[in-house]
């Protein structure tokens, strides 16, 4: 069916899954690696392109093709191609549009392994890269260069939940002719549709809030334009980084749920922040929904709402901080998010651990840091968890 007139909620439920002959609600698993031509001038005409079908699973397949299209359907975009993880899609967009020479401006506070491909897999490429604070304007553009073909952002940025504006960077890179990346993965494209601000890739790890049940690893890459989709498409059927069919069909039964999921992480978070906010313990929390946010008014412009990610510091630093986390019971210590089920950990020491220091102190990753993403649990039973363990500080 045509999802186009419809609200997220409805297109998260149906998009991507048209029926076949067999009529079947669920459409089924293509768990297979090749598939079968008719004759040898059948084949041939797959390979020369002559005719469209499918071949083998690294370049194409049914059940693959179905999340593609959910989540090309969700963030506005020409076409999406899903890969083995997060890291193996930002490897794609990154190896098709960078050339030796080049250079990058990309937000500072990114999922720290970002910021290591770059500094050092791409750099051995002769590829550079500026870290920015890509909330401040004027940093972004006193980075750029005459070699600047891309600007890489993060919003809101992993850590520190840092906002950048979607629709003046998509100016600045369509001045100059860089090309404008950005990795949605904590928003989702229910709360943050990149594309329509001008942004030109978008790309997701949906093994957070898209699959949202902590059990998949997977990526995805959206392309606003047919040209850079072929571009991108030939590079991931060369490299080879691929989701596999069942994670697809897994991820896509997740997306199913991907609209009411993100309106309880927002609630809850909402609530979760208030709390932390004026707890005697708590040194400062940084969540886009509160006021106290330096961005607060640009999320509320470019998000339908505030997201699942919480960061705070407690009084204390990194002591107390541990104490927190090793005290918590509902909220478990674990790195990635976006799941049902809240997870708690320390950036510096884990998800941004492999950062060069300096790097990671001029982005504000803080020794003290803690990062929350929120589950859709009861939001008073979280807060209640929390504030045992923050009791347990002594202060
Ligand atoms: N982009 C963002 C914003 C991420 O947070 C992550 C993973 C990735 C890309 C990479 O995705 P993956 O290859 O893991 O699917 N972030 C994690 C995190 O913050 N904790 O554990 C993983």
């Amino acid at each position: 069916m045509s999802t186009t007139n419809y609200s997220d909620q409805t297109k998260a439920v149906h998009a991507g899954l048209e029926h076949g002959p067999e009529l079947s609600i669920v459409p089924p698993i293509y768990q297979t690696s090749t598939f079968r031509f008719h004759s040898a001038d059948h084949g041939a005409r797959l390979f020369s392109g002559e005719e469209q079908g499918y071949i083998y699973t690294r370049l194409g397949n049914p059940t693959i093709e179905g999340l593609e299209k959910a989540v090309s359907v969700l963030e506005n975009g020409y076409k999406s191609m899903a890969c083995a993880s997060g890291m193996a899609a930002i490897h794609t967009v990154l190896a098709t549009f960078l050339n030796a020479g080049d250079h990058v401006v990309c937000s500072e506070s990114v999922y720290g392994p970002t910021t290591t491909l770059l500094n050092t897999f791409f750099k051995r490429f002769n590829i550079e890269v500026s870290f920015v604070d890509s909330s401040n304007l004027e940093l972004i553009k006193t980075a750029l260069k005459p070699a600047t073909k891309m600007i890489y952002i993060e919003t809101p940025g992993n850590p520190t939940l840092a906002i950048s504006d979607l629709t003046a960077i998509a100016g600045i890179a369509r001045q100059v002719g860089a090309l404008m990346v950005v990795d949605n993965t904590f928003s989702s494209p229910i709360l943050q549709k990149p594309l329509d601000f001008g942004a030109d890739v978008v790309l997701h790890s949906l093994t957070k809030f898209i699959n949202g049940h902590a059990d998949v690893v997977g990526g995805i890459v959206v392309a606003r334009t047919e040209e850079h989709y072929l571009q991108m498409r030939k590079v991931l059927n060369l490299t080879g980084g691929v989701i596999d069919p069942f994670n697809a069909f897994l991820v896509h039964r997740g997306i199913k749920t991907l609209a009411i999921r993100m309106k309880t992480h927002c609630e809850n978070a909402r609530k979760i922040a208030a709390f932390l906010e004026d707890h005697p313990a708590i040194q400062s929390v940084s969540y886009p929904g509160l006021p106290s946010h330096p961005q607060h008014e640009l999320a509320a412009r470019q998000m339908k709402d505030f997201g699942g990610m919480i960061s705070f510091e407690v009084k204390g630093g990194l002591e107390a901080g541990k104490v927190v986390m090793d005290n918590v019971h509902l909220c478990q210590l674990a790195v990635s998010l976006g799941g049902v089920e809240s997870l708690i950990q320390h950036p510096a020491s884990m998800t941004h651990a492999g950062m060069k220091k300096e790097l990671r102190v001029q982005a504000g990753i803080s020794d003290g840091l803690v990062r929350l993403s929120v589950g859709i649990e009861d939001a008073d039973e979280i807060i209640a968890d929390l504030d045992l363990a923050l009791n347990k500080t002594g202060r």
